[in-house]
């Protein structure tokens, strides 16, 4: 299924595709937040947040793959390098107590997810102590496991932890749409240029598209693939509902969050 992209036609394959959600975290998003705390305008980030929330509930619906993603550190600091906790010049480093707890340490308010964008139990949340969500986690095997080989990526900021990822995973071989309204930066002009510089020279990192290519396409896939069931069951899915109780129990998920095979409709 082609979807509208830049700088060409993106070849949609939903079944070996996830949604990789990355780092909608409450300290880069929320007022009060870290983000916020060096004077970041939250506000350019938090734009995504609307976008994100229904391109979820259509891949929910859609009863697709989603991953999240939280930028972080063990509590006893372990997996930070010096040359990332000193870098800067901020008077509050990683691992200090912040406006949400510890800055950008596991288990810490301002570390977690979003409401609006909350996982679901049998969503994966892979935990990465780099800017890259390939460095030092099991994302690489886990997409593997699932038979997954594109990514649909969104989350913040796109220039720094979104760009990175898209790179590592083209590296390894992976096709991957960045999804522009639904990527945000506190620097537009970084967003901009990010963007551009991925879909460069044919593509050189993957491809660029927005939310309504995206929910276009997965309406008419789930129609196409579930409608069928969907007409047999006593409640039809719909956004609304699925994802919850209907959702997972259509996908055989271990506590390491590996599934087996394409979903059921
Ligand atoms: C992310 C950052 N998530 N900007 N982190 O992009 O430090």
């Amino acid at each position: 299924m082609n979807i509208a992209a830049e700088p060409y036609p993106f070849d949609f394959v939903p079944e070996r595709c996830a949604l990789l959600i990355i780092d909608m975290q409450r300290d880069f998003l929320e007022p009060g937040g870290f983000g916020e705390m060096l004077g970041n305008d939250v506000s350019q980030l938090r734009r995504a947040i609307e976008p994100n929330v229904k391109l979820l509930a259509a891949w929910r619906a859609a009863k697709l793959r989603v991953i999240h993603t939280r930028e972080g550190h063990l509590p006893d600091l372990t997996d930070l390098h010096a040359s990332k906790k000193n870098r800067g010049s901020h008077a509050m480093r990683i691992g200090d107590e912040g406006p949400m707890g510890r800055i950008l340490v596991r288990g810490e308010e301002g570390h977690d997810i979003i409401p609006e964008l909350y996982p679901q139990k049998e969503e994966p949340v892979v935990d990465k102590p780099g800017k890259g969500a390939f460095h030092a986690t099991d994302l690489h095997d886990l997409l593997k496991h699932n038979g997954i080989h594109q990514l649909v990526v969104t989350g913040v900021t796109t220039e720094v932890c979104v760009s990175t990822t898209v790179r590592e995973a083209n590296d390894r071989g992976y096709d991957c749409l960045i999804v522009e309204d639904c990527v945000a930066s506190y620097f537009p002009e970084f967003h901009k240029w990010s963007l551009e510089m991925t879909k460069a020279q044919g593509g050189i990192f993957g491809w660029v598209s927005e939310s309504r290519h995206l929910l276009g396409a997965l309406e008419k896939w789930s129609a196409e693939t579930c409608g069928a069931n969907a007409d047999n069951a006593d409640t039809a899915d719909t956004a609304d509902n699925a994802g919850s109780a209907g959702n997972a129990a259509n996908m055989t998920v271990n506590e390491k969050g590996e599934s087996s095979g394409a979903p059921i409709c």
